[in-house]
């Protein structure tokens, strides 16, 4: 396991790599170009660059959250193969470069998804949180200023202007695409970018769906077990893999985390490690890392982690707001870093309990 810390580039983020590469482990940080559009081709003196921004704190780059897949891709339109041709050609200089793990997710339209950026727990943090009846109450085309006047400022991943802007022509070209055509396009992508993946030992890491469900009424397909194992078998390739996200996939109380990464042993790339604390259907907050804050065994999911011989980058997910800190919300320095003090201190326990012969 290597542990690393997601950072949105120089310019873009408020927390100096200096202060990443003082939390205990982080060897690191997980990044993009966060200027990007989706289908943009990426240059490589710009890799560079925040490779050298990186490397001058003494971190690496461990991989790229993410490489954003354009709608014409997700929705199998005419032009995709324009896009896809920009994919491969950002692979191929990535990889050229040494970038061997790539995260991105196939979720139409909106990205992650929340009712409540800052909700106030009793302790005075504040926290991310989803309550699905106040999401059926919003109109999908007003989720984006939402979202947006609850930043702090910041443009949160995901939540790029640019595409909410184009939000009615976005939920018309998704007009047709169910599940099945949402997953062929998927195959069809990952089809095409293996070789390119096969070349440079690059490993595509999918994100689950956030929550995972669907979301007004738009089809969300990697929302648990049986559909990412249905994603790794029909593209049988190592390079075709998961990022295993906690958070994310425990947003369904259904879904067996430890299960689940010991059911995808050798295609789990990435792993995000987070609690959620669930209160009813559909009906849950952001949580402490600590088990007992929320409704995740911890514990239980790191000893999968090490049972699976999981050896990929792991970085702790959202973190609550605390301690004053006035940041991009979820991504806040300091108690993302108490999770990784705390994951560490599992890893550390179990690899001493367990030692590998
Ligand atoms: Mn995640």
């Amino acid at each position: 396991m290597k542990m690393t810390f997601r950072w949105f580039g120089t310019g873009y983020d408020p927390i100096p790599l200096q202060h990443i590469r003082q939390i205990p482990g982080v060897v690191g940080v997980i990044t993009t170009l966060y200027d990007k559009q989706a289908g943009d081709l990426w240059e490589r003196d710009r890799i560079r660059s925040l490779k050298k921004d990186a490397a001058d704190n003494g971190l690496e780059i461990s991989g790229i959250e993410s490489v954003n897949i354009h709608d014409a891709i997700k929705a199998g339109l005419p032009e995709r193969d324009k896009y896809v041709e920009n994919y491969i050609k950002t692979l191929e200089i990535l990889g050229e470069e040494g970038i061997d793990m790539v995260c991105y997710n196939f979720m139409p339209v909106f990205d992650w998804t929340r009712s409540e950026l800052a909700k106030i727990r009793p302790d005075g943090s504040n926290v991310l949180s989803y309550d699905q009846e106040v999401v059926d109450k919003i109109n999908p085309e007003t989720m984006f200023e939402k979202m947006d006047s609850a930043s702090n400022g910041f443009m949160l991943p995901g939540w790029e202007p640019e595409r909410m802007a184009r939000i009615k022509e976005l939920f018309a070209i998704y007009r047709g695409v169910n599940d099945e055509r949402l997953f062929e396009n998927l195959v069809y992508f990952l089809k095409a970018i293996m070789p390119v993946c096969d070349k440079y030992n690059i490993k595509m890491a999918i994100h689950p769906d956030d929550p995972a469900w669907p979301v007004f009424g738009l089809p969300r397909i990697i929302t648990n077990k049986e559909n990412l194992l249905k994603m790794c078998k029909a593209v049988e390739n190592v390079h075709n893999g998961v990022t295993l996200c906690t958070g994310s996939l425990g947003s369904n109380p259904g879904n067996n985390i430890p299960d689940t990464i010991r059911a995808l042993k050798g295609r789990v790339h990435f792993a995000h490690v987070r609690n959620v604390k669930h209160y009813a259907p559909g009906k849950f907050d952001e949580a402490a890392h600590l088990s007992s804050d929320g409704s995740l065994d911890v514990y239980e999911i790191m000893k999968a982690f090490y049972e699976t011989g999981f050896d990929g980058c792991l970085r702790p997910d959202h973190g609550r707001m605390i301690w004053g800190e006035k940041g991009m919300p979820g991504y806040g320095l300091y108690d993302r870093a108490l999770g990784i003090a705390y994951l560490n201190g599992i890893w550390e326990s179990l690899s001493k309990t367990f030692p590998r012969r």
